[in-house]
């Protein structure tokens, strides 16, 4: 065989087997080795965000609740703490409770305590809306559910599971109706609001001027922190600047307590119950009396009694169940037609 001969022979070899190896689909660079297929195991059942080791088999023996109590200003208050504390006897859980004197950095140590505690859950009534982003993180992190109790909270849902409590908006605006009717024809009213940036405040606040006429004036607002003691002196302050019954004609106040107190300056001011129409807020004991003895003429029910609904959630959030993320409380309007029937079944 010629040597050209040969080297054509090589060259058709070498083209063929070229092509041959070009058919080949390419490797991946980086495939792994092959491995032998395993059966993917199914995935661990996924315990839902709050759930206790107990779940779905938790009773109340299991539960501590933390009840980081924002104070003791009101009557409303002191019921709303024996709501929980009646319950936790009732149904057997164990109840972390302390009182924050109406201050934020104590309610923030409290919750901070319970957090160490390792609780089952921890219900949070906010003295303010801002400034809980923190230590509710602290508590998500911690795996501790959080149900937001009463007023709310600015901080991010994602943070807390539900938030159960009044519509404070419609407690508002369900004043703003009674002066609204009261005064057709118009008339300028004082308001005595409650502990400022709270969400009862600002709630209320935000309600009644959503439906108040518009010929009726709020001639001015201050706080009176939602307490007796507070609301005396915004009271006096108001009677030494403005004359009653001429500069105006009724008080929105945002709580029944800041209303016995303001009635003390009204009477030591010689005004007569009647002289001034007043709307308050509760619904406590404290308030029909009010209405009996005629200095106010409607009372917006605001209900303190949660213990029994945040119990059966905290113990839903251990069961992993799922819960609604807003119960609102069903109230309604109190006037001093039938106040003193209703007086004694009164349980606030
Ligand atoms: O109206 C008032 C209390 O947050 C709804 O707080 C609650 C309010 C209530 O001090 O009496």
């Amino acid at each position: 065989m010629k040597i050209s001969n040969v080297l054509f022979r090589v060259v058709i070899l070498l083209i063929v087997a070229e092509l041959i190896v070009g058919c080949q689909p390419a490797a991946p660079a980086t495939e792994a080795p092959a491995e032998p297929a395993v059966e993917e195991a199914p995935a661990a059942a996924e315990k839902p965000f709050g759930a206790a080791d107990c779940a779905p088999n938790c009773t109340y023996a299991d539960m501590t609740m933390c009840y980081p109590q924002l104070g003791a200003e009101s009557d409303w208050r002191t019921a709303n703490t024996a709501s929980f504390k009646d319950e936790s006897a009732n149904l057997g859980f164990k109840l972390v409770f302390s009182d924050a004197q109406q201050k934020q950095e104590n309610q923030i140590s409290a919750i901070r305590s319970c957090i160490q505690q390792g609780v089952s859950v921890i219900a949070l009534p906010p003295v303010v809306e801002d400034g809980f982003e923190a230590v509710l993180t602290e508590a998500h992190n911690a795996g501790i559910p959080v149900i937001i109790v009463d007023r709310s909270v600015s901080a991010d849902p994602s943070l807390y599971m539900s938030h159960i409590g009044s519509d404070m908006v419609l407690e508002g605006e369900r004043a703003a109706e009674e002066f609204n009717k009261k005064f057709p024809d118009g008339a300028a009213v004082l308001e005595l609001s409650g502990t400022t940036g709270s969400g009862a405040a600002v709630g209320r606040a935000e309600g009644f001027r959503n439906k108040l006429n518009s010929n009726i004036t709020i001639l001015d607002s201050q706080t009176g922190n939602f307490t007796r003691a507070e609301a005396l002196p915004v009271m006096q302050a108001f009677l030494q600047k403005y004359e009653a019954g001429t500069d105006f004609q009724g008080i929105f106040i945002h709580n029944d307590d800041m209303g016995i107190g303001a009635i003390e300056a009204l009477k030591a001011a010689g005004v007569k119950p009647g002289d001034l129409f007043i709307v308050s807020v509760d619904g406590t004991r404290g308030g029909f009396q009010a209405m009996i003895d005629g200095w106010f003429q409607a009372d917006v029910e605001c209900n303190p009694l949660l213990g029994p609904q945040v119990a059966e959630m905290a113990l839903k959030l251990m069961n992993g169940e799922t819960i609604e993320r807003e119960v609102l409380t069903n109230e309604t309007v109190y006037y001093p037609d039938n106040a003193a029937e209703l007086l004694p079944s009164r349980q606030y």
